[in-house]
């Protein structure tokens, strides 16, 4: 936000003190008269304002609706100030531009690191980050170090946000990337690297995202196979039927005796 306080002199008397901004793609914007003969306002700088020095034009009306597009300033020793106009004398002191320096600042980067949990063979990730300006992004690349395509020969990738490339909305300023793991890759950690530049060519550093590979647990083949748990049941179950056969079979051979002496005395030998 900008905050303006200015005095004005007219011959007739100051009706009103205005800011344009509206060759600049804001508004025009009016001044207050405050106690001390100050005119003060405020203002934010419109989106997309060129970085750079420019002109402010100041709409000064007087009481007769006479209007002056003034683009200088006088600048007067604050002693000086309560006898320096009079109503027909402009006061005395150096004149200079009401300029407006406007600073431009890079676009800002925002991205979470990535955590991969990947199986056997080449995984596919979406490397994605949230990048803004005001004065609009021109690009927004990736240094992939350890993911950089083996085909490729730069150093450096494109990030997308126009639906191509993996990038799920177009236009909504999320950038995308589809970063290849091939399975040659180790597991744990690795660094790739964002930058980002406006359509004046003002960059970023190198912001860097953490990747983090992980292999899948083995839960399909563990799942399709007999887990320790069920082989424990499964032997504990062939465990009781031997058991049960063994009675069974001790329990027949003991009929079968008592069925080959049929009458006879158990206890004959004795
Ligand atoms: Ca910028
Ligand atoms: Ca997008």
């Amino acid at each position: 936000m900008i905050i303006v306080n200015a005095k004005a002199f007219d011959g007739h008397g100051v009706e009103s003190v205005q800011i344009d901004m509206r060759i600049f793609g804001g508004q025009l914007i009016d001044l207050l008269l405050l106690d001390g003969d100050i005119w003060a306002g405020d203002f934010t700088l419109p989106n997309g304002m060129t970085p750079g020095s420019h002109d402010l034009p100041l709409i000064v009306t007087d009481s007769l609706g006479a209007k002056q597009v003034l683009r200088h300033w006088i600048s007067i020793g604050n002693n000086a100030q309560n006898d320096a106009a009079t109503p027909y004398l402009l006061p005395y002191g150096e004149h200079i531009a009401t300029t407006i320096s406007v600073l431009n600042t890079p676009p800002q980067i925002v991205a979470e690191d990535l955590n991969i949990i990947r199986g056997s063979g080449t995984a596919i990730a979406l490397l994605e980050a949230e990048v803004s300006d005001a004065d609009g992004v021109m690009l927004v690349r990736a240094r992939l170090g350890i993911f950089n395509p083996i085909t490729q020969n730069e150093d450096w990738s494109k990030l997308y946000d126009d639906g191509s490339n993996g990038d799920r909305v177009a236009g909504d300023g999320i950038y995308s990337l589809q970063l290849t793991i091939r399975s040659g890759i180790a597991d744990g950690t690795h660094t790739v690297f964002l930058q980002s530049s406006d359509i004046y060519g003002e960059a970023t550093g190198e912001v860097p995202i953490v990747v983090t590979l992980e292999q899948k647990s083995d839960v399909i083949s563990d799942g399709g196979g007999i887990s320790s748990s069920s082989l424990v049941m499964a032997l504990a179950i062939i465990a009781i039927v031997g058991a049960i056969v063994v009675m069974f079979v001790m329990r027949k051979q003991g009929g079968e005796d008592d069925k080959s002496n049929p009458g006879g005395d158990r206890f004959g030998f004795q």
